[in-house]
Formats: structure tokens, sequence, C-alpha cells
């Protein structure tokens, strides 16, 4: 395929194909973006298998490797490990309009701005999403709960944000858009600072965080430190962000998070762009983040273990 694209979905992980498949199914002209051409192709082949509220559904896309014959988009969307963010893109550039539009809806803390390093700055857009899903295979995604986007424009482009507001409505994405992106960006990762971590570490589902005494004690603690570090970087962190975490672990009960997911998988985690990036702000504002520090270098050892292991 190679003509007009609406959205270039970059990551083909649960969350790029679920959503490539729910703008699909909506009509919109979307392509799924991969870099393993033996996945891509099977992808292309097969479709995207979705499975939600008890039933399964396979979706058609076009998926592909090599951008330049994918089309031409007026949208990327990314999806990838935030690790995996400059590659990405850089790859994802012959598969996109001039002028068009990067929304990142990734974890940790930095995607945007190193994406605004390949893009200009006034066309990358980011955000987060409260939808919780988990790869089962190649292309086969199952949903824990539809949420939503909330997105915005981190320079201040309200003609961007109003124009991928009407692609999310038309791709049949619920969303809302923020002027205080950082804002948001810095309250999701305090959410995966607190709660990743503690579940790939002891193997529990989000749920238990909460059940347990000493957990839900560390659990208090990691919010307590990030927030003190996002204060101190100038982010606006709500007074109940620890109740937040608290009924986000109730309502996600039994989801095992990505970073449990991946630890279990013997992948690479995003600690570095969570408790790491936290702690390395701390230490540019000659401040410490000890427990953050902590739980960076634990997980790295189990990121070892598990890379190691056969
Ligand atoms: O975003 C998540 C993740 O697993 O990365 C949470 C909110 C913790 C839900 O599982």
């Amino acid at each position: 395929m190679s003509g007009e694209l609406e959205a270039l979905i970059i990551g083909p992980g649960a969350m790029g194909c679920l959503h490539a498949a729910l703008m699909a199914e909506a009509g919109l002209e979307v392509a799924l973006l991969d870099y393993r051409a033996e996945r891509a192709a099977r992808i292309a082949e097969r479709g995207i298998i979705v499975e939600e509220d008890g039933e399964k559904r396979t979706v058609p896309i076009v998926c592909g490797v090599d951008p330049s014959t994918m089309g031409s988009a007026q949208y990327g969307i990314i999806f990838v490990k935030a690790y995996d963010t400059v590659e990405a893109v850089t790859r994802a550039v012959p598969a996109l309009r001039d002028d068009a539009s990067m929304l990142t809806l990734q974890n940790g803390i930095g995607n945007y701005e190193r994406i605004s390093e390949i893009i200009p700055p006034a066309r990358v857009l980011a955000g987060t999403t409260t939808t919780g899903a988990t790869l089962l295979g190649d292309g086969h995604v199952r949903v824990a709960g539809r949420g939503s986007v909330q997105f915005g424009s981190p320079k201040g482009n309200p003609r961007r944000v109003r124009a991928t507001e009407a692609l999310l409505a038309r791709g049949g994405i619920e969303h809302e858009t923020t002027i205080a992106v950082d804002d948001v960006l810095w309250a999701k990762a305090i959410v995966n600072a607190a709660i990743n971590p503690l579940t790939a570490l002891t193997g529990l589902r989000n749920g238990m965080l909460v059940e347990h005494d000493e957990l839900r004690e560390l659990m208090r603690a990691v919010v307590r430190e990030a927030a003190t570090v996002a204060r101190a970087c100038g982010i606006f962190v709500r007074e109940d962000i620890g109740m937040m975490v608290e009924s986000i672990c109730g309502a996600t009960a039994e989801n095992r998070s990505s970073m449990l997911q991946d630890v279990t998988a013997g992948k690479r985690t995003e600690i570095d762009f969570i408790n790491g990036e936290i702690a390395r702000r701390a230490e540019e504002r000659e401040r410490e983040a000890p427990i953050c520090r902590l739980l960076t270098s634990l997980i790295h050892g189990r990121e070892q273990a598990g890379l190691t292991e056969t």
C-alpha cells in the first residue's frame, strides 16, 4: 500500500495493536509500523486479534516494516517502549507527511522532548492513556478495560490539538485535551513509579499492593518522594495523588503491570524513564530520591537476571 494515510501507528505492542485496530474498525486509513519483518508479515496477513468482554474479533490491518512503502500519514501515534523512541521516530519519518503531527502516548518522562529533536516541536503532541491491554502474542491483544486519552501540545499549539482531537473522535478513541501536558505526564509517571517496580519485583498483580500493609506503605513512600521531586521541577501535583494511586490499584486490581509483564518475558523495562528519570531530575536539582534510585537498581538487577536466564 502506498497512498494517503490518516494515521500511522508506531509500535505493535498491546497499545499500538489495540489503537490501530480501533481506528481501522472506525473506518480510518491507518497502518501499523513494525520493525520485525516476520511479525509484520504475519499481522498483515492475519489482522489484529482483539479480545474484549469475553469475545474475540479479527481486524484487518495494513502492517509493514518499510515506511517508504506504507503511504504518507497526516498523524503518527507512537506507543513504543520509551527506550526505543528515537529509533522508532527516525524510522517512521519517511511515512509521515512534511507537516504531520506526532502524538506520543508512551509511559515515562522525556519522550516528547526526545521526539522534538527529530520532529519540529510545534508538531509534537503528548499525553497518556488509561486504557489497559495485554499482548497475548504477535498482533493479539486482550483489552483489560477501555479508558481515555488525555493529551495536549507541550508547545501550546491549539490548531494541532483540535485537529488531533478530530482524528481521535473519528477513530472512536475517547479523549480529552489539556493545556497542562507536563502535569499530566508526571501524574502518570508517579502512578507508574509507585506501582510498576513493586509489582515487577514481587510478581503481584496491581490490586495486591494495597492489600499488603508493608507494600502499601512502600508505595505511599514512593508517591511522596516522586511528588516532591515533581513539585521541585515546577509540576503541579494534586494533594490526593496518593489516594489516586491506591484507587488505580483497585481499578486495575487484576492487571499485571507493564513492568511485571516485561520482567516476566525477560525484556528490558522502562524503569530508566520512570523511577530512574525521577531520581535523575532530583539530582539535577541537588536533591535526592533514594527510593526511586533503589528501585531502579533493583529492577536493573531483575532485568539482568531475566536477560541471562535461559
Ligand atoms: O500503566 C500501568 C502499567 O502497567 O504500566 C498501570 C496504571 C500501572 C496499570 O497496570
